[in-house]
């Protein structure tokens, strides 16, 4: 790596994230069914129908991998709480559940590690997705009872609290581009849920904050865009994508608004009255979760719907999802969201990783271009912080190679490869590097 520790602020925190249906295996301890679930089961909706039904088996292995984020000297772990697992039908309370993450956000603390908790990380339980989803506004109201009935288990224990993790792939990429559950393209549909998971947010802040919960925020994902050549097509594209992918929630939480050139798609198709949740929606919170992952380059297309656009990634260097590797786009929007958003608001990166065919050889896993890939990552984060974004902390995605979604187990982002048929943990070499770099 290409920096160390001293390199960063004092008290900046180094950690990993997962989320709840990507690891724990939602088969166990009375989680109940969600609309990934069913999802998987459709026809080429998944790779090889996988789900997360055993995915890493966290929830009986997370000693070993707490054990393995303490062991690289991390000094937090970002991790979800599933609604599903603690309410199966997303109102009825699971005590075996609770019990769970009770001793989950003990064991990381005995292990010296700050709890970061994301509320909801995308398994809506079955009998919400049944009424309807995110496109119902019930389910931003049922999103509040959850808040309160994890808070109070666990809240004494967490030191910071996310609502929702990238809103953008709940209702966009879920409902206009159907490739996540529930698979819809249709813009009504992703109308309403563009606006319910935004209140969503805002009524599970109103929740914490009844509580006197402090650290409270939203993780939001981001992709740096840019025209894909010279044309007024092209720049009129980016405009647009940057309105519906970078500005929509971001304006939302901070300023109260929805950016007009996504509303142009979207005004006539929104539930009626949402402009007064708009209040509810940009209550004060105190921390930004920024997601980056790569750029996309994207120009018009004239005979698609709206918003008649078309992208591909960038000219650089790919990672095994096709992402470019693009490290000063992380710059660029964490700069971007200090000047233009949150001014001196804490900024976490709270993912941030690469998949690569990762396999193990003589018991180990090399892995050049993703210590390569965090190096550059985290260089990238250290120059935004000379350019003013108050940034905390920096979270790898992910500690383990784990469930992606719509790819199954093919894609690998973890810095732990994980045998699915065995479910050893190996630690890669890019691993041991991020633990050299930010030993004490
Ligand atoms: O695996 C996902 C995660 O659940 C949300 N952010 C992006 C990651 C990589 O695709």
């Amino acid at each position: 790596m290409k920096f160390t520790r001293a390199d960063f602020p004092d008290g900046f925190l180094f950690g990993a994230a997962t989320a709840a249906y990507q690891i724990e295996g939602h088969s166990f301890g009375g989680a109940g069914p969600t609309h990934w679930d069913t999802f998987a089961k459709g026809p080429g909706n998944v790779v090889r129908a996988e789900d997360g039904a055993i995915a890493c088996d966290h929830y009986h292995r997370y000693g070993e991998d707490l054990d393995l984020l303490r062991d690289a000297g991390m000094d937090a772990y970002r991790f979800s709480t599933s609604w599903a697992r603690v309410m199966p039908d997303g109102r009825t309370v699971n005590p075996a559940g609770l019990d769970f993450y009770d001793r989950l956000v003990d064991a990381m603390l005995e292990r010296g590690l700050k709890p970061f908790q994301t509320l909801y990380h995308w398994e809506l339980p079955s009998a919400l997705a049944d009424k309807g989803g995110w496109m119902n506004r019930d389910t931003a109201e049922y999103f509040g009872d959850f808040t309160d009935v994890i808070t109070d288990r666990i809240g004494d224990r967490v030191t910071s609290i996310a609502t929702i993790n990238e809103p953008w792939c709940v209702a966009y990429l879920s409902h206009f581009l159907g490739h996540h559950a529930p698979g819809l393209r249709d813009i009504r549909a992703a109308a309403r849920a563009m606006h319910h998971i935004t209140l969503a947010h805002g009524i599970g802040l109103s929740r914490l904050r009844a509580k006197g919960m402090e650290n409270c925020g939203i993780v939001l994902n981001f992709a740096h865009t840019e025209p894909a050549d010279d044309s007024a097509g092209a720049a009129r594209a980016a405009t647009r994508q940057d309105a519906i992918n970078n500005r929509w929630f971001i304006e939302a939480i901070t300023k109260g608004t929805y950016p007009a050139e996504a509303l142009e798609g979207f005004g006539p198709h929104m539930p009626a009255g949402w402009q007064d949740d708009m209040a509810l929606i940009s209550q004060p919170m105190d921390f930004l979760g920024v997601n980056y992952y790569t750029r996309e380059m994207v120009t018009t297309d004239q005979g698609a719907p709206w918003p008649q656009i078309t992208g591909s990634a960038g000219p650089g260097d790919k990672t095994q999802m096709g992402w470019e590797i693009y490290p000063d786009g992380l710059r660029e929007v964490l700069v971007r969201m200090a000047r233009d958003y949150v001014g001196d608001l804490p900024i976490y990166v709270t993912e941030n990783g690469m998949a690569w065919d990762d396999t193990v050889e003589n018991g180990a896993v090399y892995d050049p271009v993703r210590t390569a890939f965090v190096s550059d990552h985290f260089m990238a984060a250290k120059q935004a912080i000379a350019e003013g974004a108050n940034v905390q902390g920096f979270f790898y995605w992910s500690l383990l190679d784990n469930y992606e979604w719509a790819f199954g187990y093919e894609k690998r982002f973890g810095m732990v490869h994980v045998d699915f048929d065995t479910l050893k943990r190996t630690p890669k070499a890019s691993y041991h590097a991020l633990k050299s770099a930010i030993s004490r």
